[in-house]
């Protein structure tokens, strides 16, 4: 169903929910200029995530990876949320509880004024030393080398590379939200990175309405109750807009 007629079935669903989930990925950050991973314009048609997103790649060559992710931070630093961001952050105020889930590690939604955020894989802003684990964020300059923390040992990104595990406080909470929600939103992902995309099948499993927007249809298309397709900074702006009308 194109963005032009979101069912009132739908709009219903919203206006009258407890409870509410956004679960974002890349496709959240586009129109902020933020490119996506997969994609006939993904980041990994040219770079390949083995060689990057691991810790045996950081091990390999800790130069080569802080390059990477220096780069993607200056993206990031020269970036502003969008409208798609700033309707979810509106959402917060005028539905009794919403829960922003995300893959991304951008700080767009916080940008944004969202409050109740879960990082399901890291936060770019943030370092810490792999040996003595103390944590450089600010401090950490944009070199091309990979600092070294005063023990010695390397500095790394906080951010979940393939084959880590994910912040079981971060993954928890997230599972309890995407379980007791009522509509649980899946914005910008191609649902194809896990444990991150079970929660779509957990929140489905509890009997949440499920909504998608995407440019394009997903893995997860086939459970959704609605999808909506177009870009997000476009069509979260006209649900909040058709919502608000209704609680008005
Ligand atoms: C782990 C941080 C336990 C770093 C990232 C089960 C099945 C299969 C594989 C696995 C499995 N379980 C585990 C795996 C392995 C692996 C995995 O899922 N592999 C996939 C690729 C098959 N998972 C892991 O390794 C996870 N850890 O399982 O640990 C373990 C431990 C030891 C041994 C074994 C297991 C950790 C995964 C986390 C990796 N870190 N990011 C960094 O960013 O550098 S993942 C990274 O890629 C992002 O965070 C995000 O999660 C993912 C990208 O996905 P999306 O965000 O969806 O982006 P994508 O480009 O794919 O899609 C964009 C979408 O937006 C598209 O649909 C597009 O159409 C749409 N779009 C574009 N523009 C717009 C739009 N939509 C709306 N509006 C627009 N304007």
């Amino acid at each position: 169903m194109s963005a032009e007629t979101i069912s009132k079935n739908t709009l219903e669903k919203i206006a009258s929910a407890k409870s509410v989930v956004f679960f974002t990925g890349a496709g959240m950050s586009a129109e902020s200029g933020i490119p996506v991973f997969r994609g006939k314009d993904g980041i990994w048609n040219k770079l390949k995530p083995e060689e990057l997103a691991n810790f045996d790649a950081f091990l390999k060559n800790p130069d080569l990876v802080w390059e990477w992710y220096n780069h993607r931070k200056q993206i990031i630093h020269e970036s502003v949320p969008n409208k798609g961001h700033f309707a979810i952050a509106e959402f917060e105020k005028i539905l009794p509880e919403v829960t922003v889930v995300t893959q991304n590690i951008d700080n767009l939604h916080k940008r944004a004024g969202s409050k109740n955020i879960y990082e399901l894989h890291g936060n770019i802003e943030r370092n810490f030393c792999i040996k003595c684990h103390t944590y450089y964020n600010e401090e950490i300059e944009l070199t091309d080398k990979a600092p070294r923390c005063k023990c010695g040992g390397l500095i790394r990104p906080d951010v979940v590379w393939f084959g880590e595990y994910l912040p079981q406080d971060q993954f928890i909470a997230s599972e309890n939200a995407s379980e007791n929600c009522d509509v649980f939103f899946i914005v910008g992902t191609s649902a194809v990175v896990f444990p991150a995309a079970s929660l779509i099948y957990a929140a489905k499993e509890k009997g949440a309405y499920l909504v998608e927007i995407n440019i394009e249809s997903t893995e997860a298309s086939r459970i959704m109750n609605e999808s909506l397709y177009g870009r997000a900074g476009d069509i979260l702006p006209k649900i909040l807009e058709e919502v608000k009308n209704k609680l008005a």
